[in-house]
């Protein structure tokens, strides 16, 4: 199997190409930017995903893509758009035309953050998109599957929660996803025989977890990861942080409380 990880320079893309070293023999990595720490062993072609021809060469030969490129972060329309719209059609519609067999999308929590927080959610529910990078990550969501049940290409959604080594803050204790544990659902997107198109929350083992991960247990993850034991940690980290009284009420935090029309009520 070859592989392609678009977005290899990002924190993710830097964390994955290592966990996923080894475990499939040929990786071809991706990005607008060569990663720093790229390796002699590495296969690195640069590309521009809003550019068609510069997609087309990255997915030539590729069995199986890890689609991590793109604006990882609320930001201005057109940035969004060219990155995460234009990008993300680009990267399907190549990879489809290169008889590429299988896409692992990252999504993100932000495709559903304005979900209250008091209201478990699974993978059926409708989108909630809290930003513009939300709604882009929903339209990702959307076109791996169009591609998947008009062309049959195999797609993975996996609406990432936050990926670090330890839970950053309070809400991160419900999100957060260890990297091996992100590296499972993964492997599981570009492997499982019985994907089609599926929808995954990237979450660890977290008690106080939002989301139902029943969808993705169901296909064997078995994430390591517990946030519970950094309680202590993160707890502590929060308590440095503004008041956000808005973010609090909604699983995308932040990024619901941003640009958030206080007066839309009056
Ligand atoms: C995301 O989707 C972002 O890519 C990441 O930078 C974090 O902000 C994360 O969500 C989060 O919600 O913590």
């Amino acid at each position: 199997m070859h592989i392609l990880i678009t977005g290899a320079a990002g924190d993710v893309g830097t964390r994955l190409r290592k966990l996923l070293k080894g475990v499939y023999p040929r990786i071809r990595v991706s990005d607008i930017r060569k990663p720093q720490d790229l390796t002699a062993d590495e296969e690195f072609i640069a590309a521009d995903l809003a550019d068609y021809g510069q997609v087309e060469k990255i997915t030539a030969g590729i069995d199986g893509i890890v689609h991590l490129g793109g604006y990882s972060v609320e930001g201005p329309w057109d940035r969004i758009h060219k990155s995460n719209i234009v990008g993300c059609y680009n990267l399907f519609e190549a990879a489809y035309r290169a008889s590429v067999k299988r896409v692992v999308f990252a999504s993100s929590n932000h495709a559903v953050g304005f979900y209250p927080r008091n209201q478990k959610i699974g993978v059926n529910v409708t989108v909630r998109p809290d930003s513009r990078y939300g709604v882009s990550k929903a339209f990702g969501e959307a076109v791996g599957s169009l591609y998947a049940d008009k062309h049959g290409l195999r797609v993975t959604c996996i609406r990432i929660g936050n990926v670090s080594d330890t839970p950053l803050d309070k809400r991160r204790l419900s999100i957060w996803i260890r990297p091996d544990d992100l590296a499972q659902l993964v492997r599981i997107g570009l492997e499982h025989p019985d994907i089609q198109f599926e929808i995954f929350y990237g979450a660890s083992d977290n008690e106080a977890a939002w989301w139902d991960n029943s969808n993705a247990r169901r296909f064997g993850y078995r994430p390591q990861g517990r946030s519970q034991d950094f309680q202590a940690q993160a707890m502590a980290a929060q308590a440095k942080l503004p008041p956000d009284p808005i973010g609090d009420r909604f699983q995308g935090g932040p990024f619901c409380s941003d640009e958030y029309d206080a007066d839309r009520d009056r």
